[in-house]
């Protein structure tokens, strides 16, 4: 029998890796669109961290090219089609406004035009957030909570989200949403919050600096390791119905108490070295986001794994493990 053919866009991304490496571990060929970047040597950083750079084919292509999507359709033809490729950090998105809304909003519909014009039977997966609950209409949010952006970023996650059913409406398609929770791990951009944290305690364990500035320290968020997260992605396209669905780990927590939480691992104090800078703030804020996941669960018999702790854990050890040998991630 031949091997399933997968398309990941957004391959060079924290879920992009997770996810090869989940689809190469089933046996899949994978393909990822690669956009050109003029540091060509970091751009598999995250792919040979986790040990399948060798083991994907990557193809020349950016998602507001339409025609370069078209071309890695015809060659890569694959049967399962992952859409992860966005503009994703929440705060940029006010800098980058018009810039968030192409790639995020429009490149999706880039991409579901591709599909449907060259390969039709693919099943899609869009990467929807759970940055759209926003403002919450709902102290728990499911598949059934009304939206409310508050970015950018946000409404334009929503318009590829209605894309993406509006595509499987009228035309058929096996085309999924996954409304994920945040997720974190050690292949997070330095920028989120998680990673900032988890780096700057491994640098002020290590004698590197001594304090770590950050933002809103009151915001909530529903956090689970991105290993897990992945593993929902492909379980909604092997459904015979497509559908779309939140995945959540059900617990809320405040980034002062993921600090508390990474500083207490390398037995330090989070009140001893973090400060509140006014830059990190952001004009409109998601104070809280908690996640009810259990239609993945009973439907896709999937749940979040890994606890806040070993999250936090993992990704402590991870950047001392890096600043101990000089690593770049
Ligand atoms: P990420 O690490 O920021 O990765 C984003 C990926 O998109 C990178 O590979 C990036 O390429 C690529 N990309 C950006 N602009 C592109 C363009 N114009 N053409 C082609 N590729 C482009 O994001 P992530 O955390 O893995 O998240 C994956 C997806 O899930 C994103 O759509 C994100 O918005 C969504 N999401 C994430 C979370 C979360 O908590 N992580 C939660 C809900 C939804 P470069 O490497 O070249 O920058
Ligand atoms: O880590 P963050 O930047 O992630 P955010 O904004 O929740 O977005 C992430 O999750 C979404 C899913 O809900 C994804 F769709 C999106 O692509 C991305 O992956 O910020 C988390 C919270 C915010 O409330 C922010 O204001 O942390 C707060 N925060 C406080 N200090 C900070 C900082 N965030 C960052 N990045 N840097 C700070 O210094």
């Amino acid at each position: 029998m031949s091997r399933k053919r997968a398309l990941i866009t957004g391959i060079t991304g924290q879920d992009g890796a997770y996810l090869s490496h989940l689809l190469v571990e089933k046996g899949y060929e994978v393909h990822g669109l690669l956009r050109r970047s003029a540091s060509a040597d970091v751009v598999n950083s995250r792919l040979r961290w986790i040990g399948v750079a060798d083991k994907v084919t990557l193809h020349d292509g950016n998602l507001v090219d339409q025609a370069s999507i078209i071309r890695v359709l015809q060659i890569a033809k694959p049967s399962e089609i992952y859409n992860l490729a966005a503009q994703s950090f929440v705060k940029s998105s006010w800098q980058q406004p018009s810039l968030t809304g192409t790639v995020t909003g429009l490149g999706a519909t880039h991409m579901l035009e591709a599909l449907r014009t060259v390969c039709p039977e693919a099943r899609f997966y869009q990467a929807s957030s759970s940055e759209m609950f926003g403002t919450v209409q709902e102290p728990v949010q499911s598949e059934t909570t009304p939206f409310y952006p508050r970015s950018p970023y946000a409404a334009a996650k929503l318009y590829a989200h209605w894309m993406t059913i509006n595509y499987r409406e009228s035309y058929g398609l096996h085309a999924s949403c996954g409304i994920l929770f945040n997720h974190e791990s050690p292949l997070r951009g330095i920028e989120f919050v998680t990673r900032k944290i988890s780096d700057g305690v491994a640098r002020i364990k290590l004698g590197l600096q001594e304090t770590l500035a950050l933002g809103n320290l009151d915001a909530k968020r529903d956090w689970g390791h991105a290993r897990d997260y992945v593993k929902v992605m492909w379980l909604m396209l092997q459904q015979d119905k497509p559908d779309d669905y939140v995945a959540a780990t059900g617990r809320t927590a405040s980034v002062r108490e993921f600090c508390e939480l990474a500083f207490a691992h390398v037995g330090l104090r989070a009140g001893d070295h973090v400060v509140v800078d006014q830059r990190f703030l952001r004009p409109a804020e998601v104070d809280v986001l908690l996640g009810d996941a259990s239609k993945a669960r009973d439907k896709l018999g999937w749940e979040a794994e890994t606890s806040l702790e070993q999250l936090v854990a993992e990704m402590v050890d991870a950047d001392l493990a890096r600043l101990r040998t000089h690593e770049h991630l």
